[in-house]
C-alpha cells in the first residue's frame, strides 16, 4: 500500500512511522508513507496556502488552489481509492473502517489546519471524511497518524503470529482479555490459576468469558445488534 499525506506540519508526521510495526512495514515493502509539504503548492512566494473566510469570523481557510494543485500532481502518479479528508465532522474512525481501507492500494489523506478547508474541495475532491473521535485537535496530522497506524498494521505480512490482529480489542466486537506474565506472585497479586493449567481449551473459554464479561461491563454499546 501506498499513503501520500498533504500537511502544513510535515515535521509532526516524521517520527510516527519510524518505529516498531510501522517500520517493520515499511522495511518489509508493504507499506510506503509519504508526507508532502503543501506549502510546496503556495500560491506566492510568501507560501501562502489559506485566507480569511467570506462572510467574515475568525479562522483563516485553506485555500482551493493549492489543495487542487496538490492532489492533481499526486494524481499523474497514481490513481487514488481513496482522497481522505481528516477533519472533526467526518465520519467516525472504527476497526471496521480501517479493515476496508487496509484492502486499497493507495490512498491521499489531507491533513486540515486553521478553519478547516474550502468546502469546494470537499465537493470535488474528497471521497471520504474520517474523523478520530469526538474531540478537536489542533489539526488533522495526529489524526492522520493514528489512522496510518490502525491501516498499516492490518496489511498482509506486517503481523506476525505473536501480534496477529485476529486476537485485537474490536476485531470481532469485544475488547481483549486481561494479560498476565512473570511473576505468577506480585506483591500477592496472584496470576489466575487457569492460566498456568496448560489446558489449552480451558485457557480460550476463560479468555472468551473475560472478554464478553470486560465488553459487557465497559462498552456494552458493542455487543447491540452483534448477537453475542
Ligand atoms: Cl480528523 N481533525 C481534527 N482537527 N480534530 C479531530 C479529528 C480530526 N478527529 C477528532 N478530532
Amino acid at each position: 500500500m501506498h499513503i501520500d499525506i498533504l500537511t502544513v506540519l510535515p515535521d509532526l508526521l516524521q517520527s510516527p512511522f519510524e518505529h516498531s510495526i510501522m517500520k517493520r512495514a515499511q522495511d518489509k515493502g508493504l507499506l510506503t508513507v509519504r508526507v508532502h509539504h503543501l506549502r510546496k503548492w503556495a500560491v506566492n512566494e510568501y507560501g501562502q496556502i489559506d485566507d480569511y473566510q467570506y462572510g467574515g469570523g475568525a479562522g483563516m481557510v485553506m485555500m482551493c488552489e493549492p489543495l487542487a494543485k496538490a492532489i492533481e500532481e499526486l494524481s499523474q502518479e497514481r490513481s487514488y481509492d481513496e482522497i481522505i479528508y481528516l477533519t472533526p465532522d467526518g465520519e467516525r474512525l472504527n476497526q471496521g473502517i480501517s479493515n476496508q481501507l487496509s484492502l486499497k492500494k493507495n490512498l491521499l489523506m489531507i491533513c486540515g489546519h486553521y478553519k478547516g478547508i474550502d468546502e469546494r474541495i470537499r465537493t470535488h475532491f474528497v471521497t471520504k471524511e474520517i474523523s478520530i473521535g469526538d474531540y478537536v485537535l489542533s489539526g488533522g496530522e495526529l489524526a492522520a497518524a493514528v489512522l496510518v497506524d490502525s491501516i498499516g498494521r492490518l496489511l498482509p505480512g506486517v503481523l506476525n503470529d505473536e501480534t496477529s490482529a485476529l486476537f485485537d480489542s474490536f476485531q470481532d466486537n469485544l475488547l481483549a482479555p486481561p494479560v498476565y506474565t512473570r511473576p505468577v506472585d506480585f506483591r500477592g497479586w496472584k496470576v489466575p490459576d487457569v492460566l498456568m493449567s496448560g489446558d489449552h481449551r480451558k485457557i480460550e473459554e476463560w479468555r472468551h468469558e473475560q472478554s464478553l464479561e470486560r465488553t459487557q461491563q465497559r462498552r456494552p454499546d458493542l455487543l447491540e445488534g452483534s448477537g453475542l
